[in-house]
């Protein structure tokens, strides 16, 4: 219903400037949140520590890439020597120690994908995941505070994508359709691929910033600090960038050939990453590389039936900032 391409956008599309940006606004995390999440871990690490003198915990994910929306759960990594014991076991003592103290429906998920513990602090009313040794989701988390930090586009871009996403119900993967993480990837590419560019490539840059984990290399230039005139050159609004983003998701991206790539700031084929063919339940019916991991593609988990429903929604989204006369209220319409 929504698939024709106007070739350019056909409004004024910067008068909905204001909208977005206060919408933006308004799904900033308050200052205090920050602090009472803070409270929350160095009370969990008072415990861990306990049992495990040397284990040290970390925040990931949004509460730490500066992409969290308020109230978000948070995620957070043990990171522990597991030399002689596995990983189920130590969940099961790290939830048998959380349940003797004050933390509420304590739950230990030995048997998930990624097996973790759950729980709710009942001071603070924050929920929290805690994983063991997912240092690479702590080193990634870095990579995208670090992007963050160049040009504050990119914060206002994801945000709206994220809430979009999650308003549209195309941002659950046990459904077929992409994480967070992936869509924050996804805004990160576009940025670098915009002329001039927005975003650099930090993966490209001389590192000065290196750590190995599990025999992979992460290394990139961290230094963002010096950066922040990179996007200057280019002027574009957040209004315009969102008519761009989805536009380019609707209709210009190469779903049967492309990869996007992050580590590389550029497009990659399916042809070399040899992503060509379906292997299990890997169909590659959308393609973005992880920035360390890069055998993996974090469009993995779209099958046949959810890539309809995504393009369907990258097309919907298209159509209404080039049409809908109140785009900032009718995009976030719940489906
Ligand atoms: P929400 O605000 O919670 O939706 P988030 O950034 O916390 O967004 P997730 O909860 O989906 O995103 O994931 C938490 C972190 O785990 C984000 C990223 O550092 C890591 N992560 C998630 N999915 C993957 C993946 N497929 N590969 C590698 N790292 C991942
Ligand atoms: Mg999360």
């Amino acid at each position: 219903r929504f698939r024709k391409r106007d070739l350019e956008c056909r409004r004024d599309i910067e008068q909905f400037i204001p909208a977005f940006l206060s919408i933006y606004d308004s799904l900033i995390p308050p200052e205090e949140e920050k602090a009472k999440q803070e409270q929350l871990l160095k009370s969990l690490e008072r415990l861990v520590n306990s049992e495990w003198p040397e284990a040290r915990l970390y925040l990931y994910g949004s509460c730490a890439n500066s992409f969290g929306v308020s109230k978000s759960d948070i995620d957070v990594c043990l990171a522990i020597d597991e030399q002689d014991v596995n990983k189920a076991d130590i969940l099961l003592k790290l939830a048998e120690i959380l349940e003797s103290d004050k933390l509420q429906n304590v739950q230990a998920l030995t048997r998930a994908r990624v097996p973790i513990v759950k729980l709710m602090d009942p001071v603070t009313g924050i929920s929290c995941d805690i994983c063991i040794n997912n240092i690479l989701a702590v080193v990634n988390t870095k990579l995208l505070k670090d992007y963050a930090q160049i040009d504050a586009r990119l914060r206002q871009l994801a945000f709206i994508v994220k809430h979009w996403a999650k308003s549209r119900g195309v941002n659950e993967t046990y459904h077929g359709t992409l994480s967070s993480y992936a869509y924050v990837l996804m805004c990160i590419h576009f940025l670098q691929q915009r002329k001039p560019a927005i975003l650099p490539c930090l993966q490209e840059m001389e590192a000065t910033y290196m750590v190995t984990v599990d025999d992979i290399t992460c290394a990139y230039f961290d230094e963002v600090g010096s950066l922040s005139e990179f996007g200057a050159q280019n002027k574009e609004s957040i209004a315009r960038l969102l008519w761009e983003f989805f536009d380019y998701w609707a209709f210009r991206h190469d779903y049967a050939n492309a990869v996007i790539s992050v580590r590389t700031g550029s497009i990659l084929s399916k042809r070399a990453k040899d992503w060509t063919r379906r292997i299990g339940n890997d169909r590659h019916l959308i393609c973005i590389e992880d920035p360390f991991e890069i055998s993996h593609d974090l469009g993995r988990v779209v099958d046949k039936y959810s890539i309809k429903i995504l393009r369907e929604e990258f097309e919907r989204a298209a159509y209404i900032l080039q049409y809908d006369p109140n785009p900032c209220v009718t995009l976030f319409e719940p489906y």
